[in-house]
C-alpha cells in the first residue's frame, strides 16, 4: 500500500530453547509483538512451549543455506546467535565445538552480510584466561583462554568484529557472566552449579557442588542478561566504542555466599562439594571479577539485581514453576522447601 510505514524486519533467535533463549524469545515478543520473533532451534520447541507461540523454525545453524531460507522467508533484520556448546560440553567433545560454535557463527554473520541483517554474538568471560588479570579484568586486555570454548569466542569476538569493519555487519556482543536463572535448566556449562543448587535447595535441602566453595566467578540474574542483551542492540551506534564484545558483570561470588543467601530463606539448607576438576579447572582459568565501566559508560548499562535480591526472586519463582509442574505431572511435592 503506498504510503503505509514499511513493515519492521523480524528478530530471529538462534538456539531459542536454551537456557538464554527460553526467556529472551518472550522478552523480544513483548517488546516488539509475538509474529516479529522467530524462534529457532535444532530441537523442535515442544507444543505449548512458549517459544512454539510464534514463529518458530527447525534450524541447524551449520547449514548456511537453511539460515538464508529462513532469513529471507521471514525478513529477518536482526540475528541474536545463542546456538552454542557450553564449556564444559564444548571440552568433552573439542572437534564438535568448534565446528557447531564458529561454522554457525561463520554462516550466521554470512547471511547477515548477504541479507543486511545486524547480529547479537554472546561472548563470555570464558574469553579470558590464566594470563589475564583476574579482578576487575579490563575491557581490552590479555584473551589466552585454555579452553576450546574461550577459543571460539575470542576467535567469535575477531571474526564479529572483523565483519564490522570489512563488510559494515552491525555486530554486536556481550562477554557474559554466569547466568542464573528460572525457566530452563542450562546444559553443559561450568556455572552450572549456580542455577542447580536453586533446584536442589527448594527440592531435597541439599546440595552437592561441582565446585570449590570460594570458586568466586562473575554471576548476573537472566532478567539483567536479557535487558542487557537487547539495550545493546538498541544503543545508538555512533556511541559504542566496542562492539565485540563488552565485559558486563553484576556480582562476583562464590559457592558457598550463594549457599549462604539461600540459607536466608531455607535455614535447613545444606550443601557439601565433590569438585570435579575439569570444571574446577575451567572456572580458575576465568576472571573472578570483571571490569564493565566501558558498558556502564558507552550505553547506560546498570544490573538491577543484587545477589540478595536475584535470591530471593529466584526461589519465589522457581517455587512457583516447580508447583505446578508437580501438579501438572500428579508428583507429589514432598519434599519441598519453599522459600522461608
Ligand atoms: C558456561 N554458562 O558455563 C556458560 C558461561 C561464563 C559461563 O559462558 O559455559
Amino acid at each position: 500500500m503506498p504510503g503505509a510505514p514499511a513493515r519492521p524486519r523480524a528478530i530471529l533467535v538462534t538456539g531459542a530453547l536454551g537456557q538464554i533463549g527460553s526467556e529472551l524469545v518472550p522478552a523480544l515478543r513483548s517488546r516488539f509483538g509475538d509474529d516479529r520473533v522467530v524462534a529457532s532451534d535444532l530441537r523442535t520447541a515442544p507444543p505449548g512451549a512458549p517459544q512454539a507461540a510464534g514463529p518458530h523454525e527447525h534450524l541447524d545453524c551449520t547449514d548456511i543455506a537453511q539460515i538464508q531460507d529462513v532469513i529471507a522467508r521471514h525478513d529477518v533484520g536482526t540475528v541474536y546467535h545463542l546456538a552454542a556448546l557450553l564449556s564444559a560440553s564444548a571440552e568433552a567433545k573439542p572437534q564438535v565445538a568448534w565446528s557447531v560454535n564458529m561454522g554457525s557463527l561463520y554462516n550466521v554473520l554470512e547471511a547477515a552480510r548477504r541479507f543486511r541483517c545486524n547480529v547479537f554474538f554472546p561472548s563470555s568471560i570464558g574469553a579470558f584466561g590464566p594470563t589475564t588479570p583476574r579482578e576487575r579484568t579490563p575491557q581490552v586486555t590479555i584473551q589466552r583462554p585454555t579452553t576450546i570454548y574461550g577459543v571460539t569466542k575470542v576467535a567469535g569476538e575477531l571474526l564479529c568484529d572483523y565483519y564490522v569493519q570489512r563488510f559494515g555487519v552491525d555486530a554486536r556482543g556481550l562477554r557474559l557472566p554466569g547466568l542464573i536463572s528460572y525457566v530452563a535448566p542450562p546444559g553443559g556449562g561450568t556455572t552450572d552449579y549456580a542455577v542447580d543448587m536453586f533446584y536442589q535447595a527448594l527440592r531435597y535441602a541439599h546440595y552437592t557442588c561441582f565446585l570449590a566453595p570460594g570458586t568466586r566467578l562473575d554471576m548476573m540474574y537472566m532478567p539483567d542478561a536479557i535487558r542487557a542483551m537487547i539495550e545493546l542492540m538498541a544503543a545508538d551506534a555512533s556511541r559504542l566504542s566496542h562492539r565485540n564484545a563488552y565485559n558486563v558483570t553484576a556480582m562476583s561470588v562464590a559457592p558457598a555466599q550463594i549457599a549462604d543467601e539461600i540459607r536466608r530463606h531455607i535455614p535447613n539448607f545444606a550443601i557439601d562439594y565433590r569438585v570435579d576438576p575439569v570444571r574446577q579447572a575451567i572456572a580458575e582459568s576465568w576472571p573472578r571479577s570483571l571490569d564493565d565501566s566501558a558498558a556502564r559508560k558507552d550505553w547506560g548499562w546498570r544490573p538491577a539485581f543484587t545477589l540478595e535480591a536475584m535470591v530471593e526472586d529466584m526461589l519465589a519463582r522457581l517455587a512457583e514453576r516447580l508447583q505446578s509442574a508437580d501438579a501438572s505431572s500428579g508428583r507429589a511435592a514432598g519434599g519441598r522447601h519453599g522459600p522461608g
